[in-house]
């Protein structure tokens, strides 16, 4: 415990400090190994920490441990005790005089009270850690910093009755029990690795055990660890888990390196999972599953993210990053990775839909908003703010863009290079840029303004044709908006994927090719154009852009049945929906007829996959149309999207009651089974919104007797957005069968959070009042407020309700779990985007959190970011 003779330098600072990319500078000193021993108890904790310390860059500093929130008790140096310390910012600064040194803390922490769910702390009785990216120091003092690589032997004493089971990184070396009902148990981890990556798990666990055998042959005991009763539904995972390992050898050639991964599940997380070396932690939610709680959705997300966290070992753990301006580094090679790997497993066309529906929803909104920033970060005041859809996925969008440029094999040699050059190191973009390079063999010099320049660039296209002499004229040319520090831009180099079509014979008449656009304009020539052609670009999505193109919507609706590209043929539909919901939306009233017809011809025609029918078949959502429009009025935008939907549930509604009563099976998992359960529900939802009289009945039906959680909740989803009785039945029925299963429960909240009926926000507000409603556990919040933000239509009321709701429910969160209320701010943030009355009560609420005493570092960088 520091005593009243020592220097505390702790200046209260006004505003918290600022970051900087720029100010990086190596580690003044290394930790070559470190002995950690807990002796485990959830309201008092004792840690004891051994730390070989050798001088690294700089002679003559102090050695500085990041520390925050615990309680110190004593400090050795070379085995004496230590007197000449200081804390600065809760950072101990021991001076040192020699070259290398053994450094002894004990400190004393309090893992049941820890609400921020950073560090050690307890999660329905069992005990667990998250150190990404800064919890570490929250454990014990140490260089909490990435580039500060570390072997760790790790013993763990608990009590044996409450924690039989005792886990953490590496392999198990030994263990017993003790007199006094305890029991201990010893891990190393023979892998250096940054203090982010340290984890340990004490609980009543059962397991889950497989089996992989590496390509070389050594066997990997695998083991799903979670509550005794959630064991029947760790099967998903598990199997996943050996998918992933073999993925990772077949496609990179990586193998696994130690000889046992552990995965253990708890309810209390504040973000998807963590790729603890050797023992990942979970959201539960990203490992249990069964047809009965979990939707194909669910069973898509379990794989991706049990795939995410496995391919971290290399991307991420065996090459980490050198600081946390590098993030994206890891997270944004790791999502494309695992995007790979989701495609493998089903539809790749599908897949890619899916992510680029995704990066819409999410990341093309941070990068037009207040808190756009670069994939690169220059600055933050709080790091787990920057765990963003631009770090991940637009970071994984990135190194698409360079796989396509380089070409599948040059690619993978590149790859090579980069797990070959940088193994056991903590590097940056740079590094991986290089290998991309040196591998390749191409120029990334004007390709690395990704990395630097925010905001997503807007690429407008025109084609025009000599009837007579053949020549068909594409003029591009690409445009970057300002964003928040960037003013101006320099022109990026655009990989965009081309082909034409005949507009008559529906042939192709060129090629694909791939343009790299890098000139602020640029106009290409194709001779022999024999008739009018029509233009698709960005195929497969090959640039993550906005593309502004004259097409008319017969051209659209052309593309969206005959271009041989499945991404382009979606595109083509959904920019078609767009163009006329944004009419809609302007004018109060739009021509629907080439959306009718392009949906009847999709719907009908028998080629296509039924998974990549039901997503075609989709419209926009509403966020994305009110990112089209000069300024938003939310109403105009739902009013326009129901009167489609109406009109397209009406006009086709034939086909509809075709699809919907199209082949039926009893549930499986399989592409095939989840793309039929997928149009099925999309076809309900059609022949809902015509009103039809038997839609009720038909939701109703499905819901009572769905032997699966897609049905069942597809219907519910259905029946949530109308006025009939059967909804407010089927929630009660919903509620009462899954009172047991939180994660179910969460869908409960959230499908009710997600309506879009006029009263949303009122229930909403009500909702919070519930009994089984808490802000303590971030999945629930998420499910209520998180969901309630991206409800366009509820959250935008004009009386402010939604906005009061949200900020009241920030600053209440903030106090128990700043990292999720900070998340969870972003709707607000949108205020320019809406008219005066909205946008006057939205910074109001902004400002009101501002200025809330003893507001955390995380919900303050976004707030006021938000106002800028
Ligand atoms: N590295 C993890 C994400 C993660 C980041 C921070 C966390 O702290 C609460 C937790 C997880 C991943 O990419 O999966
Ligand atoms: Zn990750």
């Amino acid at each position: 415990m520091p005593d009243a003779t020592h220097a505390i330098a702790t200046p209260a600072p006004s505003q918290p400090a600022v970051i900087h990319r720029s100010d990086y500078r190596p580690p003044a000193w290394m930790v070559p190994d470190v002995s950690l021993d807990f002796d485990l108890d959830p309201d008092a904790t004792r840690v004891r920490a051994k730390l070989d310390v050798r001088r690294g860059s700089a002679a003559g500093e102090p050695l500085r441990l990041d520390g925050a929130g615990q309680t110190l008790l004593s400090v050795h140096v070379d085995g004496v005790a230590v007197n000449d310390w200081t804390l600065d910012n809760d950072a101990l600064v021991i001076p040192l005089s020699g070259e290398a040194h053994t450094v002894e803390t004990e400190v004393e922490i309090a893992p049941e009270a820890n609400s921020q769910l950073m560090g050690l702390y307890a999660s329905s009785g069992i005990l667990c850690t998250q150190c990404e990216a800064e919890g570490f120091r929250r454990i014990t003092y140490f260089p909490d910093r990435p580039d500060v690589l570390a072997r760790y032997r790790v013993r763990m004493t608990a009590d044996k009755a409450r924690f039989p089971i005792l886990l953490a990184n590496g392999d198990p070396v030994d263990g017993g029990d003790l007199d006094d009902g305890r029991h201990w148990a010893e891990w190393h981890d023979p892998y250096p690795k940054p203090s982010y990556l340290f984890a340990l798990v004490a609980g009543d666990l059962a397991v889950n055990r497989g089996s992989f055998t590496t390509m070389s042959g050594r066997e990997v005991v695998l083991g799903i660890w979670v509550r005794e009763g959630d064991l029947a539904r760790t099967d998903h995972a598990l199997h996943a888990l050996k998918l992933s390992m073999a993925w990772d050898e077949q496609v990179y050639g990586r193998e696994y390196d130690l000889d046992v991964f552990n995965i253990v599940a708890v309810d209390d997380f504040n973000f998807g999972a963590m790729e603890n070396k050797g023992l990942n932690i979970f959201n539960s939610r990203y490992i249990l599953a069964d047809p009965d709680t979990a939707t194909d959705i669910d069973y898509d997300n379990v794989a991706g993210v049990v795939a995410h966290e496995y391919f971290h070992n290399w991307s991420g753990n065996r090459i980490t990053c050198r600081d946390w301006f590098q993030l994206s580094l890891k997270e944004g090679f790791t999502v494309y990775r695992d995007q790979g790997f989701s495609a493998d497993q089903g539809s790749a066309a599908v897949k890619r839909i899916e992510d680029v529906r995704s990066l819409r929803a999410s990341q093309f909104p941070e990068d037009g908003g207040p808190l756009a920033h670069p994939v690169r970060p220059e600055s933050f005041i709080e790091i787990s703010n920057f765990y963003t859809a631009t770090i991940y996925n637009k970071g994984a969008e990135l190194i698409r863009m360079m796989a396509t440029i380089l070409g599948p094999q040059r690619f993978r040699a590149a790859t090579d290079l980069y797990f070959e050059r940088f193994d056991g190191t903590a590097a940056t973009c740079e590094d991986f840029v290089a290998c991309m390079e040196d591998a390749g063999g191409v120029d990334l010099s004007q390709f690395r303004l990704w990395y630097s320049q925010a905001g997503t660039p807007r690429v407008a296209a025109t084609l025009d044709h000599q009837a007579g002499g053949g020549r068909a004229t594409l003029r591009l040319s690409q445009q970057v908006p300002a964003t928040p520090g960037q003013p101006e831009k320099h022109a990026m180099v655009l990989p965009l994927k081309i082909r034409l079509f005949g507009a008559e014979t529906g042939r192709p008449l060129t090629d694909e090719q791939l343009v790299l656009l890098d000139q602020p304009a640029e106009t290409l020539v194709f001779e022999a154009i024999s008739e009018r052609p029509v233009l698709s670009i960005n195929r497969g999505f090959s640039a993550p852009v906005v593309i502004e193109s004259d097409r008319s919507p017969a051209d659209l609706a052309f593309l969206s049945g005959h271009d041989d590209d499945p991404f382009a043929r979606y595109e083509a539909m959904q920019q078609l929906m767009l163009d006329t919901l944004v009419a809609g939306a302007i004018e109060g009233q739009a021509d629907h007829r080439a959306v009718i017809g392009a949906v009847g011809a999709t719907l009908s025609d028998p080629s296509l996959d039924p998974a990549f029918v039901a997503e075609a078949v989709l419209l926009p959502a509403e966020g994305f149309i009110a990112d089209q429009l000069a300024t938003v009025d939310p109403e105009a935008v739902f009013t326009a999207r129901e009167a489609l939907r109406r009109d397209l549930g009406a006009q086709l509604e034939g086909q509809w009651r075709e699809a919907y009563d199209g082949p039926r099976a009893p549930y499986a998992y399989t592409p095939r089974d989840k793309g039929l359960r997928r149009l099925r529900n999309v076809a309900l939802g059609y022949l809902a919104a015509t009103g039809a009289e038997d839609a009720a009945k038909l939701a109703f039906t499905q819901f009572a007797a769905a032997d699966n959680m897609t049905d069942r909740q597809g219907a519910l989803q259905v029946l949530s957005n109308t006025d009939f009785d059967e909804r407010v039945a089927a929630f009660d029925i919903f509620f009462h069968r899954y009172a047991d299963n939180p994660l179910v429960l969460d869908k409960w909240f959230q499908t009710q959070a997600l309506s879009s009926r006029a009263d949303t926000a009122d229930v909403v507000v009500e909702l919070a009042q519930h009994r089984a409603f808490s802000l303590t556990n971030p999945n629930r919040a998420r499910a209520l407020v998180g969901a309630f933000g991206v409800n366009q239509r509820a959250f935008n009321r004009a009386d402010g309700v939604g906005y009061r709701f949200l900020a009241d429910q920030l600053i209440a969160l903030d106090r128990i779990n700043p990292q999720t209320s900070a998340k969870l701010l972003p709707p607000l943030g949108r205020w320019r985007r809406f008219d005066p009355a909205r946008s006057a009560l939205m910074r109001g609420e902004l400002e009101r959190i501002v200025a809330t005493p003893g507001l955390s570092k995380d919900l303050f960088e976004q707030a006021s970011k938000s106002l800028e």
